[in-house]
């Protein structure tokens, strides 16, 4: 039995109404994980953050014209116990959790975290939708074999995702902090990098978006790493790296997505480390959060 948080605490501070699981098509989950974040830390305070600023998000959605969350009821699980937990465990637990849940036909929003926890709704999402295209939002490509002497570190999650899933079929967006090993990886494996110095140094004309979105299938799972936008927007992360993206330039990937009638099956978004008193940055990352929610359902 999944227990589920109440309107005192749960994603936009939902009537029980509107957010129990029986009848909401969306589950939002809780993943505090943090085990090996290498700079700085906080990611485990992230979802309780996530879901405080939640509150203060309208329920109207004004591009959509749309109060999606009433239509279609969002539930809240209460957050995952992982502290001190072994990756490997976690992940396991994580996975079980999202593929119940996929099982009974819920679009799972998984809250992380760091990005290591990414590699379980990834892993029960594919086996679910096998042709599904992965959509990685990062500054970082997050593909090398090990570090810090961990399989399991977050700088390693998407080379943990390519053991089980093809690098041919994930999308990179944002990427501007890698090694050189993960540079010849994402040659030779064919992973579809769109590197920021490409993007940034592309004609104005140019629209970069459109180009991401012919990389993806018509199943779309999306891993968010926060880091991905600029650091003037979004310092609140464990390694902030400059040159990233703002929100209107981001927006217009999930508008080409729709245009495309492409379809969003899942996501999470992971790597907050929320800073006391700079409620700026948990209140976007839970704008993200329902805004995607609001590209797939209205
Ligand atoms: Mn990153």
């Amino acid at each position: 039995m999944m227990k589920t948080l109440d309107i005192k605490s749960n994603f936009l501070a939902l009537d029980k109404k509107y957010s129990t699981l029986e009848h909401s098509a969306i589950v939002v989950v809780p993943a505090p994980f943090e085990n090996s974040t290498s700079y700085g830390k906080g990611t485990a305070n992230a979802p309780k953050a996530i879901l405080e600023a939640s509150a203060q998000v309208e329920f109207y959605d004004n591009e959509m014209n749309k109060e999606i969350c009433f239509e279609k009821g969002i539930a809240t699980l209460a957050p995952l116990n992982m502290k001190k937990k072994r990756a490997e465990t976690a992940l396991k637990e994580l996975d079980k959790i999202v593929s119940t849940l996929i099982d009974q036909k819920k679009f799972v929003v998984t809250l992380g975290g760091e990005h290591t926890i990414s590699i379980a709704p990834i892993k029960a999402y594919h086996r679910k939708y096998p042709n599904m295209s992965l959509l990685h939002f990062d500054a970082h490509a997050d593909l090398r074999k090990e570090y810090q002497g961990s399989q399991f570190s977050h700088a390693s999650a998407m080379a943990r995702v390519c053991d089980f899933f093809p690098p041919e079929r994930m999308v990179q967006v944002g990427i501007r902090a890698l090694s050189k090993d993960e540079a010849d990886f994402i040659r030779s494996r064919g992973v579809k990098t769109h590197y920021a110095t490409t993007i940034h140094r592309a004609p104005s004309t140019t629209n970069w978006q459109e180009n991401v979105v012919r990389h993806l299938g018509e199943q779309i799972y999306i891993s968010f790493d926060v880091d991905y936008f600029d650091p003037a927007m979004m310092p609140a992360t464990g390694t902030p790296e400059p040159d990233g993206f703002f929100w209107n330039e981001t927006m217009n990937i999930f508008r080409a997505i729709r245009a495309a009638k492409k379809r969003i099956i899942g996501f999470d978004v992971v790597e907050l480390s929320p800073i006391p008193k700079m409620h700026h940055c948990d209140l976007t990352v839970a704008r993200l959060v329902y805004k995607l929610i609001n590209y797939t359902f209205a």
